[in-house]
């Protein structure tokens, strides 16, 4: 056996995009225009009301919104993001890519702490909040990811969401490494909540089914799924903390 070893070394192309993303979560691939270049989606949090300017000093809120870059085909990438639509902010967590209404373009689905979002690719180009008119809107929870999948084979995309604990601002919980200073707590401080199937009806509309399909789980604490493969099941991640 050889003792060679290969080393590999990859070149940073992130520099112009990182520059203003600093509460970065999800990110995607995603082809958005169709002319066959990977394109890159990334997800961001946002301040919430009241948090201290940042940074210090500032006497403005720095916004932070999805942010869209589109492939220029020649190694570089342009920001697209407020041409496309998405100039939005929210408490984004994590993404998942999926033609909902098999058009041929790529949609969006957000996950999000409060009420996830769903965006529409109109094939121009641009995207449109479908958040509401699909039937999704009025499911606020702490949802970390989501996955597409054909559940019931009927040649639509269903939609899975991970749900985390029940936190709000208004129901925090205290806790502490040192007794006095705020920290984040484990899950363990927080009750479940149950992950979400919604099924894609054909129309442009889903339908919650989460409790006709058996996913119901008031204990759940998801934060992330995924399918495995040659399974139509998906199989739903808690995450783990060291005690
Ligand atoms: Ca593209
Ligand atoms: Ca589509």
């Amino acid at each position: 056996m050889s003792r060679m070893r290969r080393e590999f070394a990859f070149n940073t192309i992130a520099a112009p995009m990182a520059a203003s993303c600093s509460r970065r979560r999800g990110c995607a691939f995603l082809d958005y225009d169709s002319d066959g270049w990977q394109d890159i989606l990334l997800v961001n949090g946002m301040d919430w009301p009241g948090h201290p300017l940042a940074p210090p000093g500032a006497n403005k809120r720095q916004r932070s919104t999805l942010q869209l870059y589109r492939n220029n085909r020649n190694g570089t990438f342009t920001d697209v993001t407020r041409n496309a639509g998405l100039d939005i902010e929210m408490y984004g967590m994590g993404v998942a890519i999926g033609d909902y209404n098999n058009d041929g373009f790529p949609d969006i689905f957000i996950t999000c702490v409060g009420q996830s979002r769903l965006f529409r690719n109109t094939g121009k180009g641009t995207f449109v909040d479908a958040t509401r008119s699909s039937g999704l809107f009025g499911h606020p929870g702490f949802s970390t990811s989501a996955l597409w999948f054909d559940y019931d084979r009927n040649g639509f995309l269903d939609l899975f969401v991970c749900n985390y604990v029940r936190w709000s601002p208004e129901h925090d919980v205290f806790c502490s490494l040192d007794g006095s200073h705020k920290s984040y707590c484990t899950p363990e401080a927080y009750r479940g909540d149950t992950c979400w199937l919604f099924h894609n009806r054909g129309n442009g509309t889903f339908e919650d089914v989460t409790a006709t399909s058996g996913i119901f789980d008031s204990s759940s604490k998801c934060s992330h799924v995924r399918l495995r493969p040659g399974w139509l099941a998906g199989l739903a991640g808690r995450q783990r903390h060291a005690a």
